[in-house]
């Protein structure tokens, strides 16, 4: 997988790694165990991100430096990004990624817009921590306790514990190599998943509130604004997720989430496919992408607007589909 990356990776000596701006499991958890694998070879390793990491995530006791805490830019050879499918999700890291000399982009978004000098894209794979497990593999250095923890966390939220359908036998098979290494995956279950925050759920109950149905039954959306967060003193990350309690409804074909950010009227869209469905192609149509079955996509507009045309749209992408 890493073959056309290796040169880079032996030659460089200083490395800077990112991912995207609101990380979740699967960033968090491929860009501090790439940094490691890097740092056990001697190579001199900086992490720069747009967000901080995550609250929720902060049991890994991994941290990373700011861009905007930043009081020079950091000279580095190669800069690593990854599960970044366009520079855009860099944040002000792009600025960054600008000025690196030679770049690897390391993803598996099918949406990845291979702009990186080298780039390792695998869409096939469920999570980026699965190819930091083949990277460690590829370049021969054992994978630490402490990385075997971040790529667990990587592997399991971005396959939904195991549940998606990008899940493959070669997923158990580095999960089970990853519990060799002795990690306490229990531990990490109830640290992920047991140990929600009151604001969520109280977010949670705003999001259940506004479920709507489209007439065929198939389609399902909810929608918060960036005002609901603050009157339930949630912060962005308490509604990740939230999606996939629509797409797991039954006779549920496609699933969208639509947040509304106050500032310059941007909706964010999360969108989800069950079955044959493809939300890839229908985030497409509107500018944005992701995987077949999970894609997101910005709007601009007032939410009843940009939710009945997304309707539309779905409805029509199932009619065709039915009728071939
Ligand atoms: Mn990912």
């Amino acid at each position: 997988m890493f073959e056309c990356a290796l040169p880079l990776l032996k030659e460089c000596e200083t490395f800077l790694v990112s991912g995207h701006i609101n990380p979740d499991g699967d960033c968090v958890g491929s860009v501090c165990a790439c940094a490691q694998l890097l740092q056990s070879l001697g190579k001199k390793v900086s992490i720069v991100c747009h967000d901080p990491v995550p609250e929720n995530l902060h049991f890994l006791a991994v941290s990373w430096q700011l861009f905007s805490d930043l009081a020079e830019r950091p000279q580095f050879d190669c800069m690593i990004i990854l599960d970044t499918p366009q520079p855009e999700r860099l944040g002000d890291v792009l600025q960054l990624f600008d000025q690196a000399k030679q770049s690897i982009v390391i993803d598996h978004h099918i949406s990845n817009a291979e702009f990186g000098s080298v780039n390792v894209v695998a869409s096939h794979v469920s999570s980026c921590g699965e190819m930091i497990f083949e990277m460690f593999t590829e370049m021969k250095v054992p994978i630490s306790k402490a990385s075997a923890q971040l790529l667990y966390v990587a592997i399991s939220t971005d396959t939904g514990s195991f549940r998606f359908g990008n899940t493959t036998g070669r997923t158990h098979q580095i999960v089970a190599d990853l519990i060799g290494t002795g990690i306490d995956h229990h531990y990490l279950n109830e640290q992920l998943y047991s140990y929600i925050r009151p604001e969520r759920i109280l977010l949670l109950k705003r999001f259940l509130n506004n479920v709507s149905f489209s007439e065929s039954g198939a389609i399902v959306w909810s929608h918060l604004s960036e005002s609901d967060l603050a009157e339930c003193h949630a912060d962005k990350a308490d509604m990740d997720g939230f999606v996939n309690y629509l797409s797991d409804i039954r006779g549920i074909d496609i699933a969208f989430f639509a947040f509304s950010q106050a500032k310059d009227a941007r909706i964010k869209v999360s969108f989800r496919a069950k079955g044959k469905a493809d939300v890839n192609t229908l985030a497409n149509q509107f500018g944005g992408g992701g995987h077949s079955q999970a894609a997101g996509c910005i709007f601009h507009g007032d939410i009843k607007t940009v939710s009945s045309m997304i309707i539309g749209s779905a409805e029509r992408q199932r009619n065709e589909g039915m009728s071939c």
